[in-house]
């Protein structure tokens, strides 16, 4: 068989400083900055951010970083490693529909700095940028390149144009580090990042991503309640426990702006106003106490929440049509699964420590229990996925499952540490076995939030 095709982890350091020398290369003088943000690796909880319920991220070593130069004239201009084509436009023009492709979320988010951000956001009228980008976060992988491009234009472009706003005595917002000092501004950046994503990128998504990119804590998992967008950071040693998270970037391309994604969000969104809750997760109760999914009890609580549901849809005309009682009834009941499987984990995390065997045992069965439910129910998994769970299942995975937002992208399982290279291996050898695309093995290491790097 052909060995197990594993990335490097990359050395931030020396990616920082190759990036440097790259701009001074291409534009002639020092950059004023450098700037990065992490994709994320969303341990569970998929479809869940836009209806209110929780998530359970944790940031990736994988990053994207921008390197920028202040420019008084009113230009964003943009160059990535990873693309062959240069974009410069005159900020003023960019707005939903005039921009496209990568270029599109950077433009994305200058755009919504001024939209959304308020006097200390919003970029003064002669800002302009020169721009360098590169990246080690897989493209369509479902560990959020998008937003990890989105974030580090954020704090690029807030903190390249703090000289003007100290020219027209606004005070500047530096970006700081991360934590409770200034939660506040990534909170606030975080929603400026959506909004590009999604009136400019076209992805309408629900902010886990950026949420984690922004506001994580170094080395730390966390969970975010979307009713109110809190959180709090759990620590998840899963090295201290003689056990890794193994991620398998199918290589399956998965993309959030086609349409698979955004029917089943409309679809949530038509429920949602059909029962005039205020999100899908204030049809469940507030304390969703400590559902054990297996139990009887459980599964007619969440199976009867899901035919209220439907059946508070029926009486709306026009919600249930187009679509078929069918899809909708596992759609919605993969949100409601996915939603009490976040609160367990919570629960076994929080409650419960330290850790013991079981509690890892338990969070690698929410996971199987999740990708069942992303590709029965929620009809969101692909073969590629699907065989590369199942394999590491057979090779005494704890669990696994699909991560993101599904039809191509990663796959998360839990094993034990020894098993690593011969679980990698057996995914290669069935991958190649079925004619797939070669799969690509993603080392793990902590990550850490947006930040400014030089
Ligand atoms: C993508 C989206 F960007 C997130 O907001 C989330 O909905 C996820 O898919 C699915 O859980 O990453």
């Amino acid at each position: 068989s052909i060995a197990a095709q594993w990335a490097t982890l990359p050395d931030h350091t020396a990616q920082v400083e190759s990036l440097r020398e790259a701009f001074v290369e291409r534009y002639g003088s020092e950059p004023d900055g450098i700037w990065s943000a992490p994709g994320r690796l969303n341990l569970l909880g998929e479809y869940v951010d836009f209806n209110g319920g929780s998530c359970f991220p944790t940031p990736l070593p994988y990053r994207t970083l921008i390197a920028g130069r202040l420019r008084r004239d009113g230009i964003l201009h943009a160059e990535s490693l990873q693309m062959p084509t240069p974009v410069e436009r005159p900020l003023r023009e960019i707005a939903p529909g005039t921009v496209s492709g990568w270029f599109g979320y950077v433009g994305g988010v200058a755009w919504s700095m001024n939209q959304e951000g308020g006097e200390d956001i919003s970029l003064p009228p002669d800002f302009g940028a020169d721009l360098l980008i590169d990246s080690t976060v897989p493209v369509g992988g479902g560990l959020s390149s998008s937003a990890a491009l989105e974030c580090s234009t954020a704090l690029a472009l807030l903190e390249l144009s703090c000289p003007l706003r100290t020219e027209e005595s606004l005070e500047p917002l530096p970006v700081g580090g991360c934590g409770p000092d200034n939660d506040d501004l990534r909170a606030r950046l975080a929603r400026v990042c959506m909004r590009a994503e999604n009136e400019v990128a076209g992805a309408v998504t629900g902010g886990l991503d950026q949420t984690t990119s922004l506001r994580s804590l170094p080395g730390q998992a966390m969970v975010i309640d979307f009713r109110d967008f809190s959180f709090e950071p759990v620590d998840v040693n899963v090295t201290g426990a003689g056990l890794a998270f193994l991620v398998i970037d199918s290589r399956a391309p998965h993309d959030l702006a086609d349409g698979q994604y955004s029917s089943r969000r409309n679809a949530c969104e038509d429920l949602r106003q059909a029962t005039g809750a205020e999100n899908l997760r204030a049809l469940l109760p507030d304390d969703l106490g400590f559902p054990d999914l297996d139990a009887e009890e459980a599964r007619r609580a969440r199976e009867s929440t899901v035919a209220d549901t439907l059946e508070r849809c029926a009486r709306v005309p026009g919600v249930l049509e187009g679509l078929g009682e069918d899809k909708l009834y596992g759609w919605t009941k993969h949100v409601f699964t996915d939603m009490m499987l976040v609160e367990r984990a919570r629960t076994l995390f929080t409650d419960r420590t330290p850790t013991t065997p079981e509690t890892w045992r338990e969070l690698g069965q929410l996971f199987t229990t999740s990708h069942a439910s992303m590709r029965d129910d929620l009809g969101a998994s692909r073969n590629e996925l699907d065989v590369a769970v199942d394999t590491c299942l057979d090779h005494d995975a704890l669990g696994a499952r699909l991560v993101g937002g599904g039809f191509g992208g990663a796959v998360l399982a839990l094993t034990t540490r020894e098993r690593v290279p011969e679980t990698a291996q057996a995914v290669a050898d069935a991958f190649a076995d079925r004619g797939y695309e070669k799969p690509v093995f993603l080392p793990l290491a902590p990550g850490r939030p947006a930040n400014r790097d030089l």
